[in-house]
């Protein structure tokens, strides 16, 4: 039976035609460069992104840890968001492995940094401090709401760090997304970042993995970090295939799961024990919390929604997230909606 999966975009299964494609592709060791698949993935993605070079990795994760692995050396600083995914959700890989200072910011309700506190943040040459060597951007931002980040802030910030020999780097997970909410295109939205990962494997519906883009340098960096975690995956055309057909179908209808997640905001809007802010900007994500006399805790009913056939993600005791993407239709909306103002009435 098929559960509606409102749990996160991560859990989108790869579409019929990316199944063929991964049946059908050619294959080589891509540890030896040789897999056609993998090199044209990565030739298309740094072409999308206008930037030299590209390098396939398993995950969001691991294409964070091998840019800031190629970035930084032990003991220098990066600049990010106390929100930040790679601060809060990377298992602290930037510390453990690459000895990468983190130096937090408060994230602001329309997923920026401050401009001031990221000047602030920067360190003078003295021996007692790290040194400042990367300020690194998510967008969207996932924490803040699914916020997409202007191209007019990206560029302010990359101003700062061309100007005190900073490198700036993309937590791209959901780019597509970002530039499809804003309606400008990807190369343009990203041109101020040296370095950006983006994510196959969450709205654009892939089964795996990630890409990493930049400049050829950093990319041949980036590539000797990417073997030391473990990650050449030798035949990956495999998976690459079907990246290459989320690249070419998925983007375009980014819009969709915009606007079911509007249609989920608007329907949760109605419910009376629900607390949610319309007045944000929406992607595929919505956040919202029961309000202190709701009957349920969130965890209570995200379990009575499984009753449904819905599966759900509870965030403490009364907030919550949903996620949109490819495998969810309007009916699976309204259906949520249902549900949840059903199990918070009886
Ligand atoms: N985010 C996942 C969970 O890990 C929280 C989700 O469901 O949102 N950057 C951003 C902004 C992300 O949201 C994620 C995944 C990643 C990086 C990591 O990607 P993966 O899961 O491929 O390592």
């Amino acid at each position: 039976m098929k559960l509606n999966d409102f749990r996160s975009d991560t859990v989108s299964w790869p579409t019929p035609e990316m199944r063929r494609a991964m049946a059908d592709a050619e294959v080589g060791d891509d540890v030896f460069d040789d897999d056609p698949t993998v090199n044209r993935l990565q030739e298309v993605s740094a072409e999308r992104f206008g930037k030299e070079a590209g390098l396939f990795v398993a995950s969001g994760t691991m294409g964070n840890l091998v840019s800031l692995l190629a970035h930084c050396g032990r003991g220098d600083e990066i600049i990010l968001g106390d929100k930040a995914h790679t601060f809060r959700y990377e298992a602290g890989g930037i510390a453990a492995l690459g000895g990468i200072h983190p130096h937090t910011l408060p994230v602001q309700a329309d997923g920026t940094l401050r401009l001031d506190d990221i000047r602030g943040a920067i360190r003078d040459d003295n021996v007692h401090f790290p040194r400042t060597r990367c300020i690194a951007l998510e967008n969207t931002q996932n924490a803040a709401g699914g916020v997409p980040i202007t191209k007019a802030y990206t560029d302010a910030v990359g101003e700062i760090a061309r100007e005190h020999g900073l490198i700036l780097h993309m937590d791209g997970a959901r780019i597509f997304n970002a530039a499809a909410a804003l309606d400008c295109d990807v190369a343009d939205l990203t041109a101020a970042a040296d370095s950006l990962t983006f994510c196959l494997s969450k709205g654009l519906c892939a089964p795996v993995g990630s890409v990493v883009v930049g400049s050829q340098d950093f990319i041949t960096a980036a590539r000797r970090a990417r073997k030391m975690v473990g990650g050449g995956m030798r035949q990956a055309g495999i998976i690459a295939a079907a990246g290459l057909v989320a690249l070419d179908t998925m983007p375009q209808r980014l819009y969709e799961d915009h606007a079911n997640a509007r249609r989920l905001a608007k329907g949760l809007a109605t419910i009376p024990q629900i607390e949610i802010d319309l007045t944000r900007p929406i992607t595929n994500m919505v956040f919202c919390a029961l309000r202190a006399d709701a009957k349920l805790t969130a965890p209570q009913l995200a379990d009575r929604l499984k009753q449904h056939n819905i599966l759900t993600l509870s965030m403490g005791e009364r907030g919550f997230r949903f996620v949109t993407h490819y495998w969810i239709q309007p009916e699976h909306v309204d259906q949520l909606v249902k549900a949840i103002a059903e199990e918070l009435a009886s």
